[in-house]
């Protein structure tokens, strides 16, 4: 055990923290620019080694920054059933890596001594990272802080975070999930595609394309890797594959949801099926335009909905009675909410922004529905669903519809995955959707029409000054503003709007939405303002939108 911590020592020497510089874990782990995360990197290299001596399971480690721009990285941690880590590991991960050069050995044995971990325990740790150009040398120092602390590193190389999840599931359920290698997760998908596909006759060409924006990141590597097991029945024309384009750069799912707009570099032709990936790979959106040229938006609350009327659908034809529930932020739009509990009669639940607040609350219900708006979200089946499921699928003394529904289900479980948000895997399960129930987009469009709605960004000095409570509905902090938002709010039919520190971008994020756009926009701005004003703004006040 000495010359283990004799060893980190001298490793940390070669990936020094910069002094005075705090980070803090946010939504999704670490994330900043690149130049300031070898020494987060090294030591969430010797963190994931704790975690798997503590849990006895191999932990995940991914180096990316997902939406964030190019010159930003991050890392992610991933827990042994492919889940995010929970919080108090969270704190300690904020713990290693602020601590000082001098006192990181102090703060290590702190974590070894709560947790009561054996240091002779074996230690695995799965990596993966993205195709930022920082991430070849940020995923060897987590390598290196991983063998420091004498744990061995397995390095998936170029992933999408899904993927890795999905690995680190697969390798702690010994198999059960899958096989943990990319060859296993595309076998594994694909198979359960073209299960649910094959009963879909005479689908024409038209159906079965999709245009698919990588955001020139892993997602569009990964999509041409898995496209030859698709065998035509899925036929996409990619584009911003990273040939060219800069990741993220005017394209990507984060930028389609917040400019409302198509991405630069996908050919659109009217009424034609489009989605964009975000950098790392976890979220999806679709999109249209009409013949028009009007642009139209399916986001993670229209997927949920296309989602669960399908499961609802199979449950109803399977004859079984299982509680399943949808899980949204405060993001999700009013109309979205209002159609789920109303037209659906589905429970919906509102989280705190970030998967893991979200994956949370699904694992209440039998079946679990998360999404965020931005087009992140999976489903989630309880073990008791799972295992109905299955014998349904399996009895002899049924009629065909409800074993045909109770396969359609088992399908349906094998293509999502289940560990966290997957673009690919969400791609599959719609386009699967879409095909069964012979729906076009536009079709899937019309089920609700969104209220108008605006996403802005203020910068303030410090973004900490602002608290806010009620699953991020309400800001309790700084002193008015909420009284602010409350008053500018009742000036607008529809409206509702709030505020919350980002915890992925050094920004606070302001939502509005409102009968029309003028209104959603014009409450934004005012919105942004009283930010700017009352939380410290910094860099001049926020323009009116054009
Ligand atoms: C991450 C989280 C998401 C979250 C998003 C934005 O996404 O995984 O759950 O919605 O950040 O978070 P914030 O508003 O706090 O910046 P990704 O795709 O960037 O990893």
């Amino acid at each position: 055990m000495m010359s283990q911590f004799q060893e980190v020592l001298k490793q940390s020497g070669l990936h020094p923290k910069p002094a005075g510089l705090v980070l803090q874990y946010g939504t999704a782990g670490f994330r900043t620019n690149a130049k300031k995360l070898d020494h987060i990197m090294f030591r969430m290299g010797l963190l994931a080694t704790l975690r798997s001596r503590k849990t006895k399971a191999t932990i995940g480690v991914m180096v990316t920054a997902s939406h964030n721009p190019e010159e930003d990285n991050g890392v992610k941690l991933i827990d042994p059933m492919g889940e995010m880590v929970t919080p108090t590991w969270e704190g300690y991960a904020t713990q290693l890596a602020n601590a000082e050069q001098e006192d990181l050995l102090t703060a290590l044995k702190d974590v070894i001594e709560k947790e009561a971990i054996d240091m002779s325990q074996e230690a695995d740790v799965f990596v993966g990272k993205d195709t930022r150009s920082s991430s070849a040398s940020l995923s060897q120092a987590v390598m290196d802080g991983v063998s420091a602390l004498g744990g061995h590193s397995k390095d998936y190389g170029l992933v999408t975070t899904p993927q890795l999840h999905y690995m680190v599931c697969c390798q702690n359920t010994k198999g059960k999930y899958g096989d943990a290698t990319v060859e296993g997760y595309y076998s594994k998908l694909y198979q359960a595609f073209i299960q649910l596909t094959k009963s879909v006759l005479n689908r024409t060409d038209d159906q079965k394309h999709l245009s698919v924006d990588g955001a020139n990141g892993i997602g569009a590597l990964k999509v041409r890797e898995m496209e030859a097991h698709l065998k035509k029945e899925l036929q996409i024309s990619l584009f911003n594959d990273g040939s060219k384009g800069k990741l993220n750069h005017q394209c990507g799912a984060d930028f389609v949801k917040v400019q409302q707009k198509p991405p630069t570099g996908v050919e659109m032709n009217p009424g034609e099926r489009c989605c964009s990936f975000d950098g790392d790979a976890d979220r999806i959106v679709y999109y249209f335009i009409d013949s028009e040229g009007q642009f139209h938006l399916l986001d993670g609350d229209k997927i949920a909905t296309l989602i669960s009327t399908f499961l609802k659908e199979l449950l109803t034809q399977a004859g079984v009675d299982l509680k399943m529930g949808a899980v949204q932020t405060a993001y999700a739009n009013g109309s979205s909410t209002r159609y789920l509990e109303d037209t659906m009669q589905v429970i919906v639940r509102c989280t705190k922004t970030g998967v893991k607040h979200l994956h949370h609350a699904a694992q209440e219900f039998d079946i679990g529905v998360y999404f965020e708006a931005n087009g992140h979200g999976t489903v989630l089946f309880s073990k008791a669903a799972e295992e109905i499921i299955q014998h349904l699928a399996e009895d002899a003394n049924i009629n065909d519809e409800r074993k045909r529904a109770a396969r359609m289900l088992q399908n349906t479980i094998n293509v999502i995955n289940q560990t966290v948000g997957d673009a690919i895997a969400d791609m599959l399960l719609i386009e699967a959707i879409l095909a069964i129930k012979g729906m076009t987009i536009q079709q899937w469009d019309s089920i609700y029409s969104d209220l108008p709605n605006r996403q802005l960004k203020v910068k303030v000095a410090d973004r900490r000054v602002i608290d806010t409570a009620d699953a991020e509905r309400r800001a309790v902090s700084p002193a008015g503003l909420q009284d602010a938002i409350d008053s500018l709010v009742k000036k607008y039919r529809k409206a509702r709007s709030f505020v919350r520190p980002s915890g992925t971008e050094d920004v606070v994020r302001v939502y509005a939405e409102a009968e029309t756009q003028e209104s959603a926009d014009d409450l934004a701005h005012k919105v942004s303002l009283a930010v700017y004003r009352l939380a410290g703004g910094v860099g001049g006040e926020p323009k009116q939108l054009l």
